[in-house]
């Protein structure tokens, strides 16, 4: 079923699988319990972080499926279709206006068009996004690898994690957010993805771009990216946790 580089988690979340069949949601498959993906307590975050950087290799991949393994249906997450107006203008011209920001601590701060990216080299993949609420789909995703976003700008030496800046407000004054260090930042499966199974990524998935980072849990993946921005901190962002949710409680590193 899949490339299995990671006996044990898979056997764990495939255990899971046999009396959750009967839950399955047109195609997206519910997991098991996982409560090491909410330990509130930094100590085992931060364990599981280094255990993962030390032991994993830096571009170990993601299981890839074929289409046959596609999700006929993949639920949207999360926000679906921001209520923001600057958004929502941008959405009503089919984003022709929109352009995504990178800048912060780089040698050549850029605002590219969708057209602009679309011109740069792409990669195309078929992962598993699994959430933390307990479900997973397969999709196609077709973008920029990050990568060659950050070679373009030129980052300083001093960057060690890049911010995702996103349209969408969760709440008056609270944007959504997320952040990477710079091993994800450069996987080569770490895309900014504008197609997804095979279309114009859609509204509710996140148009006109989103983050894939293979390697995490669903929240990392940011939506409706707006900047990307290299910082050597993230504690001036937000409440200072590197992300919308990691500012609530959840973990920074969401490594599966
Ligand atoms: N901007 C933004 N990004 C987001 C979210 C969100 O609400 N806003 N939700 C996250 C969560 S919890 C998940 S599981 C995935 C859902 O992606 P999907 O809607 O394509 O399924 O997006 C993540 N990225
Ligand atoms: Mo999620």
């Amino acid at each position: 079923m899949s490339t299995g580089k990671r006996p044990d988690r898979r056997r764990f979340i495939k255990g899971g699988l046999g009396t959750a069949a009967a839950l399955v949601l047109g195609g997206c498959e519910p997991l098991s319990d996982r409560p090491w993906v909410l330990n509130v307590l930094g100590a085992a975050e931060t364990l599981n972080y280094r255990i993962q950087r030390l032991l994993l290799p830096r571009d170990r991949l993601a299981p890839e499926f074929s289409e046959s393994e596609l999700s006929a249906y993949f639920k949207p997450n999360g926000t679906s279709d921001p209520e923001d107006e600057e958004y929502q203008t941008l959405a009503k011209n089919n984003f022709a206006e929109w352009r995504l920001m990178v800048d912060g601590l780089v040698e050549r701060p850029a605002r590219l068009s969708l057209k602009e990216l679309r011109e740069m080299p792409a990669r195309s993949q078929i992962t598993r996004h699994d959430c933390v609420e307990g479900w997973s789909c397969i999709g196609k995703w077709k973008g920029v690898p990050l990568r060659a976003l950050l070679e373009r700008a030129g980052i300083s030496p001093r960057v060690r994690y890049i911010v995702l800046h996103c349209a969408d407000s969760m709440e008056p004054g609270a944007k959504y957010y997320e952040s990477i260090d710079l091993i994800d930042a450069m996987h080569p499966q770490t895309i900014l993805a504008y197609e997804m199974n095979d279309q114009p990524l859609p509204i509710p998935h996140g148009a006109p771009v989103r983050l894939r980072v293979e390697r995490q849990l669903g929240y990392k993946m940011a939506k409706y990216v707006m900047r990307i921005e290299a910082v050597e901190s993230f504690s001036h962002i937000g409440a200072g946790k590197g992300g919308y949710w990691e500012d609530r409680g959840y973990d920074w590193y969401a490594g599966i």
